[in-house]
C-alpha cells in the first residue's frame, strides 16, 4: 500500500508490480547525489538496517519465547532469556563494529560510551541510540521500536574518540531514523534531505520505499501525554490540556482533541507525524528534566520532525539546540505538528489560558 506525503492509504504498494525501490537503492541513489561521498556513510546505514532486520527478527518471536520458553535460541549456558533490549543493543553493536565506519557507540542499554578503536579503526561516525524503546511493552505485544542519532566527529578526534567527541548538540546530527516494531516493520530517517519511510517485506527481507517525503500536518488532532501525572505538571501545561479538553465557544473553530497514548514514544512519535499531532513528557516533580533521553531519543526524533516540518521544544527553546554535558541528559519533549507545540509555548509562558 503506497501513502501519500499525510500517510494516508493510497494503492497497491507494487511489491508485485512493476516498480519498488528497496533502502539499498535508495541510499546508493541518494549517495550519487553527494559528490565526493566515498559510501562509508552509506555502509552505516545499511548496517543499521542490517541489525533492524535482526531485531525484528527476535522481537517477532519474543512474545513466544517469553509465554513457552521453548522456541527461539535460548542459550543453555544463560539461565535467564537475555532481556530483548539486550539483544537488541547487541545486534547493533555487532554490525556496526563489523562495519569499520563507526569509531563510538552510545547506547541507552550501556552506561558508558563504547569506543570501537581496534585495529586502528579509522571511522568517522559516531551513533547513539536506543535500541528498544518501550519494551516493557513487548510482552503486551504493543508497538516498540529503535531510535538511533548519527554525528561525524571532528577529523581531528578520528583515532583517538572519546565520549567528548559525540556530545555535540543536535544540530550537529549528520542522520537520525528509528524502526517501529508495530503491524508492520518501518523504517524512517533523514539526513538532512527530507523524511522517508521504507516498510519491511518479510517475504522478501527488504525494506521497500513506502512513505517517500513524510511531511506532518500544521495542526492535528491527537494530543499524547501521560495524565497520570497531572499533578506534577506545572500550571501552563495543566491550563493546556484543560483547553483542549473543553467545548469551543459557540463562537469559535471546534476543538476536536483526542487523546492517544501509547508508552511507546517511537510508536505515539511516528503516528502523530503521519496524521498531526503533539507528544509531550515534560519536566515534572519526578523527572526535574523529563524522562525521555537528548542524545537517543528527544535529538533524533527532532531532527526527523523539523525535517517534516514540525516542532521539537523542550519549553525553554528548541531541542536540537540543548549543548548536551553527559551521555544520558534527560530534557523535556514537546514535539509533533508545529501549530500544536507552538500552542503548548504559549500556555506554559503563561500568554494563553484555558479562558481564551
Ligand atoms: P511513562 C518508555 O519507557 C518511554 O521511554 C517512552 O517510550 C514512553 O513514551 C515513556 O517512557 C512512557 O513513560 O512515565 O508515561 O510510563
Amino acid at each position: 500500500m503506497t501513502f501519500s506525503h499525510n500517510g494516508a492509504a493510497g494503492a497497491t504498494l507494487a511489491t508485485g508490480g512493476s516498480s519498488f525501490i528497496t533502502l539499498e537503492q535508495f541510499i546508493i541513489e541518494r549517495e550519487a547525489e553527494s559528490p565526493g561521498s566515498k559510501g562509508q556513510f552509506s555502509r552505516l546505514l545499511r548496517d543499521m538496517a542490517v541489525a533492524a532486520k535482526m531485531v525484528e527478527r527476535d522481537v517477532r518471536k519474543a512474545g513466544l519465547v517469553d509465554l513457552f520458553g521453548e522456541t527461539g535460541e535460548i542459550n543453555v549456558q544463560d539461565e535467564e532469556q537475555k532481556k530483548l533490549d539486550v539483544l537488541a543493543h547487541e545486534a547493533f553493536v555487532r554490525a556496526l563494529r563489523r562495519g569499520g565506519e563507526v569509531c563510538l557507540i552510545g547506547s541507552e542499554e550501556h552506561a558508558e560510551a563504547i569506543p570501537l578503536l581496534f585495529d586502528d579503526c579509522q571511522g568517522k561516525y559516531v551513533v547513539l541510540f536506543d535500541p528498544l524503546d518501550g519494551s516493557s511493552n513487548i510482552d503486551v505485544n504493543i508497538s516498540i521500536g529503535t531510535i538511533f542519532s548519527i554525528y561525524r566527529i571532528p577529523d581531528d578526534h578520528v583515532g583517538k574518540v572519546t565520549i567528548e567527541s559525540a556530545l555535540q548538540c543536535g544540530r550537529q546530527q549528520v542522520a537520525a531514523g528509528y524502526i517501529v516494531y508495530g503491524s508492520s516493520t518501518i523504517l524512517v530517517y533523514t539526513t538532512g534531505n527530507g523524511v522517508n519511510g521504507f516498510t519491511l517485506d518479510p517475504s522478501i527481507g527488504e525494506f521497500l520505499l513506502s512513505h517517500p517525503d513524510i511531511t506532518t500536518p500544521d495542526r492535528g488532532n491527537i494530543y499524547s501525554i501521560n495524565e497520570g501525572n497531572y499533578n506534577s505538571w506545572e500550571p501552563g501545561l495543566k491550563e493546556y490540556i484543560k483547553w483542549m479538553q473543553q467545548e469551543a465557544p459557540d463562537d469559535a473553530p471546534a476543538r476536536p482533541y483526542t487523546t492517544r497514548y501509547i508508552g511507546s514514544f517511537v510508536a505515539d512519535f511516528h503516528r502523530n507525524l503521519m496524521k498531526g499531532g503533539v507528544y509531550i513528557y515534560p519536566a515534572n516533580t519526578r523527572n526535574p528534566n523529563g524522562k525521555l533521553r537528548l542524545m537517543y531519543e528527544a535529538n533524533p526524533m527532532a531532527f526527523i520532525v523539523e525535517q517534516a516540518g514540525g516542532r521539537a521544544e523542550t519549553g525553554n527553546g528548541p531541542i536540537l539546540d540543548v549543548e548536551p554535558e553527559a551521555l544520558h541528559d534527560r530534557c523535556p519533549v514537546y514535539i509533533g505538528s508545529p501549530a500544536m507545540v507552538e500552542d503548548a509555548l504559549a500556555f506554559l509562558s503563561g500568554e494563553r489560558t484555558s479562558r481564551d
